[in-house]
């Protein structure tokens, strides 16, 4: 009896130990070291094309790729961060200012932290900035401390709509206010009588247009020509809707729809970090846009107290909207395809046990590192396996959508740099590796990001000499 006992001690004994040894292992294999060089972190996917050297520590800086020093600023301004505890301000507002430039201008922008403890930055979302001012703590620059400045310089190449928000704590500081928008206009084109932004942001309670809740009013007249520059600086997915108002789709993420026709009374989704521009003329009555977040937007005459119409039926599907072109460069045979396939499982991320997202299988940072040289045509393919969408955001260039669930796209070059990936939906995406530098490749709904989902595109031959964690605690998600 007694040794029967004692073996079934032992057996339990042995069976806690096969459970808690492995999950011991996997503890201490998932711990982050304090500090570490994103540059070095996961294994290099060269995505089937030719390998390099893939040295970390001999190379060009992430620091010296910068805009022309000898070109003059043709807008410059200062943006002073600042926090209450609750809130975060850009110049003491939330939103922050709208920074306008004209196409082809440098732009200059000097970030001054007042009293955010824990570091700011600065990332210039959808504009491919050289990488030393793309504002990723950790990867780019070191988080700019209270009584400290850093310098963002950058040529406004392309015309469109885009928004700046920190990189440094941004699961928190994006929610809380950190951010603002950005408009480059067109060089030398007529454009429309009325061009406002609508940027949508829920601060804890519902929605808000420029930090405005309820219905704001866009002053405008019968039969102007209106752009409205749509800009979801929150997590999830918003959808608007304009209700018995014809309109086109003029812009998706800062670069113009080819030949885009009007429709009426289907929703447009605007993914988490995505732009829309909308385009449409102002009836007699005026315009009213409904948003998912709760808000509203009046154009023109109308009655801010009116009732919200009830959401569309159907949304835009921008796959096979508008007319198609070619593209710039030629996709059907890539240099580089890269897998980008998304799960969750359980298991521990820096010690703390959870479920957790997955890239390819791996826990962060066990995560491809994707490999590019210069010039490289690079198809990626994302797939989301998890039971939630993820707007996924490349830094510092645009993909071009080939295919959505297998199904080609045949409307207009849809280019995109926050990119909606649904539940069990795979999208194929090409670009041009014409930007070099170490980019961030992660999902945009930041609480997913700070979870893990983060990998990122890495030029050969590009070191970068800024830490995650260290003395400066960077900690870009
Ligand atoms: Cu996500």
């Amino acid at each position: 009896m007694a040794v029967r006992t004692g073996t079934r001690l032992w057996l339990a004994g042995a069976a806690t130990a096969a459970l808690v040894l492995p999950l011991g292992w996997m503890w201490q294999a998932s711990l982050l070291p304090d500090r570490y060089d994103m540059a070095a972190m996961g294994y290099a996917d060269w995505g089937g094309g030719p390998a390099g050297a893939h040295d970390h520590h001999h190379g060009t800086e992430v620091a010296d790729l910068v805009a022309d020093p000898s070109l003059p600023a043709d807008v410059e301004e200062t943006f002073t961060v600042a926090t209450d505890g609750d809130r975060f301000t850009v110049n003491g507002t939330t939103p922050g200012p709208v920074l306008r430039a004209t196409e082809g201008d440098l732009v200059e922008v000097t970030l001054v932290n007042d009293d955010v403890a824990e570091g700011a930055t600065l990332h210039w979302h959808g504009i491919d900035v050289p990488n030393a001012a793309d504002g990723v703590a950790g990867v780019t620059q070191d988080a700019v401390m209270p009584g400290e400045e850093y310098v963002y310089r950058f040529v406004a190449e392309d015309p469109g709509s885009y928004w700046y928000h920190s990189h440094q704590v941004s699961h928190e500081q994006v929610q809380k206010g950190l951010f603002g928008a950005v408009v480059i206009e067109p060089r030398g084109s007529g454009g429309s009588d009325v061009d406002e932004v609508v940027l949508m942001h829920q601060y804890g309670g519902g929605g808000t247009v420029n930090g405005q809740p309820g219905t704001t009013t866009v002053v405008a007249e019968p039969g102007d020509a209106v752009r409205l520059r749509l800009v979801n600086t929150d997590n999830g997915l918003a959808t608007a809707w304009l209700p018995g108002t014809d309109f086109r789709v003029l812009a998706v993420d800062g670069r113009d729809l080819n030949g885009p026709t009007d429709v009426t009374d289907v929703g447009v989704e605007v993914p988490a970090g995505g732009r829309v521009d909308l385009g449409f003329t102002v009836p007699a009555d005026g315009a009213r846009l409904d948003l998912s977040g709760g808000a509203s937007v009046v154009v023109g005459p109308g009655d801010p107290d009116g009732v919200r119409s009830p959401g569309p039926g159907e949304v835009l599907d921008l796959l096979d909207y508008g007319e198609p072109e070619a593209p710039p460069f030629d996709v059907s045979r890539p240099d580089r395809r890269f897998d980008y396939v998304i799960d969750r499982r359980p298991g521990f991320l820096d010690g703390v046990p959870g479920l957790w997202w997955t890239v390819n299988g791996g826990l962060y940072p066990d995560v491809p590192m994707f490999m590019v040289t210069e010039g490289d045509v690079v198809v990626f393919e994302i797939v989301n396996d998890s039971p939630d969408s993820h707007p996924m955001h490349l830094h510092g260039h645009h993909a071009l959508v080939l295919s959505r669930d297998g199904v080609a796209a045949t409307g207009s070059p849809w280019w995109t740099d926050s990119l909606e990936v649904g539940v069990g939906e795979s999208y194929e995406i090409a670009l041009l590796a014409d930007n070099p530098g170490l980019w961030m490749d992660h999902c945009h709904n930041l609480p997913h990001a700070a979870e893990g989902l983060v990998a990122h595109l890495m030029y050969d031959g590009v070191t970068s000499s800024f830490e995650v964690g260290g003395e400066r605690v960077n900690r870009p998600e």
